[in-house]
């Protein structure tokens, strides 16, 4: 920090982070990237504005100046400030120390986790407009919900994996009049059908972060201003048990969250996608099963402090927890005498017939059950549950199966391509994928997963 004394005439160019009305005169707080100043005047400016002032200091209590002349920086010379002044508040950040997890991942990406956790506390000392969208699952939620404890944003829910043209649209409407506003997308966006909308987003000039754990497109690279993805890392085993909501708790965590607070956030985005990575306990287990309940039930965009309320709230989420995880009772009952077992090469193989027990929007939905029945059958040997029906077909995995052998991305990757006629786009994690396939070829497509073991 850079000293000052009363009566010192001074020059700064910063960018306006606050403004305060005082009657006739509004007090503006301007950040030079070292310090947050405050002076009067009478001149209209905003938010976001990139200014060069002068005057004289006069107090140490507020870092007041009464200011002399105040220009407002356009066009090029504003973006090249600004960026300076960003990049001064982040290097300036204290971020935390100490890593929820010490694992390979956290390791490899702790430099891209410390660069968003500084991109979001230049955000705050900005005072940034920032919209996040998270995914709609207790991954997803747990992430957003952590990195609300840090950072005031406008949350979205996001239901599907694909971030649109239309919604990319409906942002940069939302976004059009806000100053530099910066998107972070979380658990979702970053495979090859996000493309389009991510081009619109970067043709818009939005700034975008994007957290997320599910296989990487490569070509998405160019259209995120900065990416975090433990695909990145070279090497690492089962990228995608890093999940993206544990990934936003170690940033939250950097940026001086609640050590209880991000704990408790990792352990539930572990225990919704079944990660290993962080010990998740009957709370965690239970949250997350709350979480992904009340995800499929709320058709509103904008839950987010809804979800996180509930989190506290014993009495309603005791009845969610009964009703989330009786409805998974249920519809394991009711599946269960469908459920064809089978053995080939060493591996047992369950197949589960969805149709016309799970319904589209309901809860639990076609994953959760083929989820729920393989949980049921868990052994140590070798062990894999098909569950199809209504144009999906969805495919879960022990590691003894991925040890003897590929992973199911790989098995879904070959049998996409040769039935090219019928799948209509598949992937996902070594030990639980997904396909969207043709209505009526869904059993074809489970007996081809199986030829290929
Ligand atoms: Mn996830």
């Amino acid at each position: 920090m850079m000293g000052f004394s009363e009566g010192e005439i001074i020059e700064l160019t910063g960018v306006i982070a606050a403004v305060r009305s005082f009657g006739s005169e509004r007090k503006y707080f301007v950040n030079s990237g070292d310090a947050t100043f405050s002076f009067r005047t009478r001149d209209n400016l905003a938010a976001g504005d990139v200014i060069r002032l002068e005057g004289i200091f006069e107090s140490l209590a507020d870092f007041g100046i009464a200011a002399r002349k105040v220009t407002v920086l356009a066009a090029k010379d504003a973006d090249d400030a600004y960026n300076t002044v960003e990049r001064k508040i982040a290097q300036n950040a204290g971020l935390k120390g100490g890593m929820l997890s010490e694992n390979p991942a956290s390791a490899a990406l702790r430099g891209g986790m410390e660069a968003v956790a500084r991109k979001i506390l230049a955000a705050k000392g900005l005072n940034r407009f920032v919209m996040l969208r998270f995914h709609g699952d207790a991954d997803g939620i747990a992430g957003a919900l952590a990195l609300r404890s840090v950072l005031r944003f406008r949350a979205y829910q996001q239901n599907s994996a694909i971030y649109s043209p239309r919604e990319a649209v409906n942002d940069i409407g939302n976004l059009r009049h806000e100053n530099r506003p910066l998107m972070i997308l979380l658990d979702f966006g970053t495979n090859a059908e996000s493309m389009d909308g991510l081009k619109l987003l970067r043709a818009a000039g939005i700034e975008t972060v994007a957290i997320d754990h599910h296989p990487l497109h490569a070509a998405v690279k160019p259209f995120i201003g900065m990416l975090l993805s433990p695909w990145l890392v070279e090497g690492l085993e089962e990228p995608s048990k890093y999940s993206a909501g544990y990934l936003a708790a170690e940033i939250a965590n950097m940026c001086g969250a609640e050590n209880a607070d991000a704990y408790a956030y990792a352990g539930i985005a572990c225990a919704g996608d079944k990660s290993d990575v962080m010990r998740s306990g009957e709370t965690e287990k239970k949250a997350a099963l709350v979480l992904d309940y009340l995800a499929a039930h709320a058709s509103f965009g904008n839950s987010l402090d809804f979800y996180g309320d509930v989190l506290k709230n014993g009495e309603l989420f005791d009845s969610l927890w009964q009703q989330g995880s009786d409805r998974i009772k249920e519809a394991v009952e009711n599946v269960l005498p469908r459920v064809k077992k089978s053995e080939k090469n060493g591996i047992i193989i369950y197949v589960i017939p969805l149709d016309g027990i799970v319904v589209k929007g309901e809860f639990p939905n076609r994953s959760k059950v083929t989820t729920a029945i393989f949980e049921n059958f868990s052994t140590d040997s070798p062990m894999m549950a098909l569950g199809y029906g209504k144009g999906t077909v969805i495919a879960r995995c022990n590691s003894a199966f991925v040890a003897k052998g590929a992973g199911l991305s790989e098995i879904i990757k070959r049998v996409s391509s040769d039935m090219k006629d019928f799948v209509v786009a598949g992937g996902g994690h070594a030990k639980a994928a997904a396909m969207k396939v043709q209505e009526g070829y869904e059993k074809s497509v489970v007996e081809r997963l199986i030829g290929e073991l």
